[in-house]
């Protein structure tokens, strides 16, 4: 049976549909929206936390963005995509958790006040505020890929993909990224990946 992933592309469903691009997957998209759709009964049976993504893995059901590529990865991928050795396997949940602890927030307060509220909901205050905020964490980013094209190294892995994936709403969200050029060039190698492209192409 192939894997199901809930989610529609405009949502953090993106970064698994990723995933599943990078690793040449069988899948099968569920498209449960934000609008009522997660929190439908029958997907509530499959997430009771209402959220997307999700998925089914031949009857293994798993929610949690990060959880879920982290696992797809390191069963379909071991020794590429994900890490073997425990120390990059650490610095993968890292950075992982990382992206979801000190980034994910304000970048989507951001996200919402600049661009996905109405006009007349948006505070411009709040996403300047929440902009100010991202500032030390992406300085931490940049000089992690100063010196290396991924995160652990020489090679794009699951810890790219988790921390990139959030990174995706820097556009839309109008991040100014000119102070942290190392990261800006960063971000644009993992985007223009090919498996990058055709989850975006997803979203149209
Ligand atoms: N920490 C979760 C967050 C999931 C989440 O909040 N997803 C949003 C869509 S991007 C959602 O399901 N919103 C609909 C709702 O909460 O009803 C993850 O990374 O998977």
């Amino acid at each position: 049976m192939a894997l199901k992933i809930y989610g529609i592309p405009r949502s953090r469903a993106f970064r698994t549909l990723w995933m599943a691009k990078e690793l040449g997957l069988e899948y099968e998209n569920i498209p449960i929206d934000t609008q009522g759709g997660s929190r439908a009964p029958d997907f509530l049976k499959i997430n009771p936390n209402g959220h997307i993504p999700a998925i089914d893995d031949d009857g293994f059901v798993l929610c949690e963005s990060m959880a879920i590529n982290l696992y797809l990865a390191k069963k379909h991928a071991r020794g590429s995509l994900y890490p073997i050795r425990f120390e990059d396997e650490a610095l993968t949940w890292q950075w992982s958790f990382w992206g979801m602890t000190e980034i994910e927030r304000p970048l989507l307060t951001a996200l919402f006040h600049r661009a996905l509220l109405p006009e007349d909901k948006r505070d411009a205050k709040l996403a300047d505020e929440n902009e100010h905020q991202l500032g030390r964490p992406l300085m931490v980013l940049d000089a992690a890929v100063a010196n290396t094209p991924y995160l652990l190294g020489e090679h794009f892995t699951v810890a790219d993909l988790n921390v990139a994936g959030v990174l995706s709403w820097a556009r839309p969200a109008r991040i100014d990224l000119g102070h942290v050029p190392k990261m800006a060039d960063w971000l644009k190698r993992c985007a223009e990946r090919p498996a990058a492209r055709a989850a975006r192409e997803l979203q149209r």
